[in-house]
């Protein structure tokens, strides 16, 4: 028989590849209490609807009835993809019989979903976009999860879920998965942001970075200015400036877990403002911009509607939308800067000539 030589310990690549998602989770709680266990086990739960997400969307182009559209329109106003209502599924699949989370609220839901068995003991409820950026699917390009906790507050007897319409710093936990080459699970539990990589040999999230920081600056500027019609013109006033200037450079993939991935990995600025046909934006505050916006304060960055924090505003309805300006603080306050200046041009405009 072999003789052991060196413990685990002194094998630094077997520890790395034994910190699993769950067990980072109770690392970072330094406790095994129940609520460490109960989110330990949430996000292990979460990276199972991952995996499974993955593995859909690695064989989509080989299976039949995999991609494409169901013929319904969401409550958004939006057409269903087929892996939207599949990935809608898993995220309530994975969580049944789980005694954790009582109920879940999704983009692709008018409601929130209950789940009976679960609500005497859970006190959790799941807010989660299960495939953002899904212009994507079809084409093969990168895509994303997007997911927040929040804890159950009250019995919602009437299921109004009246809870939900607080604002972002009521998140107990964040994050996103990134399908790409390798599949991601980024996340924080309000102590820093760390990242996971799927190892499919393994099957398990193993983690790849600790405390991401995002740069107090970066060259990149992610916006789709194919709007730049219907925006507002202190948004054309920052982008004629990044036009103007040496030091910027445009990255948009369409998918917006993808964009912010690279911004709070390498800094700079992801916008998506209010436009004249949605003027709150596209993006969805409760499991969209919160969430994202939970994690680049976690990273040291910043996230603003331009003229407020995004994790202090009270959405009026589950699905309400928000306007996202977010990245490092330099590029956001720089965004932030010209809406200012012309708020504060409009307000003298609006003054009186004898007060002026
Ligand atoms: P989705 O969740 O329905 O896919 O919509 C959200 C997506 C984001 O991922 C992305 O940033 C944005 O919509 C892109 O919108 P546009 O095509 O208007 O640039
Ligand atoms: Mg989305």
């Amino acid at each position: 028989m072999a003789d052991i030589k060196e413990p685990s310990s002194q094998v630094p690549s077997l520890d790395r590849d034994c910190t699993t998602l769950s067990r980072h989770v109770l690392q970072q709680l330094q406790s095994f209490g129940p609520d460490a266990q109960d989110l330990s086990a949430i996000m292990n739960r979460i990276a199972l609807a991952a995996k499974l997400i993955s593995r859909r969307l690695s064989r989509a182009g080989l299976l039949e009835g995999v991609l494409g559209f169901t013929g319904e329109v969401n409550v958004q106003g939006e057409s269903v993809k087929k892996m939207d209502v599949y990935a809608n599924e898993v995220f309530i699949s994975v969580f049944k019989q789980s005694g954790l989370v009582c109920r879940l609220a999704s983009e692709e839901m008018d409601k929130p979903y209950y789940i009976p068995e679960n609500c005497p003991i859970g006190r959790y409820t799941l807010l989660y976009d299960p495939i953002d950026g899904s212009s994507n699917l079809d084409i093969n390009l990168n895509l994303g999860s997007i997911f927040a906790i929040r804890q159950q507050e009250g019995n919602d007897e009437d299921g109004e879920a009246l809870d939900l319409l607080q604002n972002g710093r009521k998140q107990i936990a964040a994050g996103y998965v990134l399908y790409g080459p390798s599949t991601m699970l980024v996340y924080s539990i309000g102590k820093g942001v760390h990242s996971f990589t799927l190892d499919p040999s393994l099957g398990e999230f193993i983690l790849s970075s600790e405390n991401i920081t995002t740069p107090t600056h970066g060259s990149i500027y992610s916006v789709n200015e194919g709007n730049f019609w219907q925006w507002d013109e202190s948004i054309r006033d920052y982008i004629r400036y990044v036009h103007r200037h040496e030091g910027y450079t445009a990255r948009y993939g369409g998918a917006l877990v993808g964009d912010f991935h690279r911004i709070l990995f390498q800094g700079g600025v992801f916008l998506y403002p209010g436009t004249l046909k949605k003027p709150e934006g596209k993006l969805r505050l409760l499991y969209e911009t919160a969430p994202l916006a939970f994690l680049m304060e976690q990273a040291g960055g910043r996230a603003s509607t331009g003229t407020q924090d995004i994790l202090d505003v009270v959405p009026d309805k589950i699905h309400a939308r928000s306007p996202l300006i977010i990245g490092s603080t330099e590029d956001v306050a720089m965004v932030e800067s010209f809406i200012h200046e012309r708020a504060r041009e409009e307000a003298l405009k609006a003054q009186p000539s004898a007060v002026r």
